[in-house]
């Protein structure tokens, strides 16, 4: 069977998402560098497989491209992941709660905020203060789950978590000082602890 293909940036979280799900599921794959930084999302070449112009891409073995870290991250869980999804209903859509909310209420802000200020080398008054506020309660909200569960969506790990910690993990390099969220940070080392396992 042809192994899958990945359109990704290793400088984006989003991809890394991708990245280490395949690793965690076991599946082989090509990975083809693709650089926001140098408008290679934007190629002719590129659009033709992804209108959206984004990575991270995938491409299934029967040649299907699909987007989106998250959709993408539960497909490869749905098809291989074993123990990456709660069988359970409720637990399960617990898991899309906080994959959802990734997307809308977290990644905006901390990821935009790290690739303003890492990335393009913004200076803290150049970046719009709303991203540091909303990142903030982002991370706040998070301290207080990870204070009442082990993992992201309650007590078994999941794509909720690798999704969720793929900019978290990052929070420093866009301003944000993960030693007032020790929990969080625990989390942050205990989830890159599952992928070192995970992947031996
Ligand atoms: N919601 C999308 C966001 C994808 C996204 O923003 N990708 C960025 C890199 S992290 C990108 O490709 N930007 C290039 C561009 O917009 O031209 C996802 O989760 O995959």
């Amino acid at each position: 069977m042809s192994a899958y293909k990945v359109y990704g940036d290793s400088l984006s979280g989003n991809c890394l998402k991708v990245k280490w799900t395949l690793d965690l599921v076991g599946r082989s794959y090509a990975w083809i560098e693709t650089s926001v930084l140098k408008g290679e999302t934007r190629s002719e070449k590129f659009l033709a497989l992804n209108p959206a112009g984004q990575v991270p891409l995938l491409i299934t073995p029967a040649g299907e491209p699909l987007a989106q870290s998250n959709a993408i991250i539960l497909y490869l869980a749905e098809a291989h992941g074993g123990d990456l999804l709660p069988k359970e209903t409720f637990a399960r859509a617990k898991v899309y709660e906080w994959l959802f909310w990734e997307q809308y209420s977290h990644e905006p802000y901390i990821a935009v905020r790290r690739f303003q200020k890492f990335y393009l080398k913004k200076s803290d008054a150049d970046i719009d203060p709303k991203l540091m506020e909303k990142g903030l309660a982002a991370l706040t909200r998070m301290e207080r789950q990870l204070r009442a569960s082990s993992w992201i969506a309650g007590e078994e790990f999941s794509v909720a978590d690798i999704s969720l910690v793929a900019y978290t993990r990052a929070a420093d390099e866009g301003g944000f000082d993960l030693n007032a969220f020790p929990s969080v940070k625990g989390w942050v080392a205990r989830v890159e602890e599952r992928f070192r396992q995970g992947m031996r």
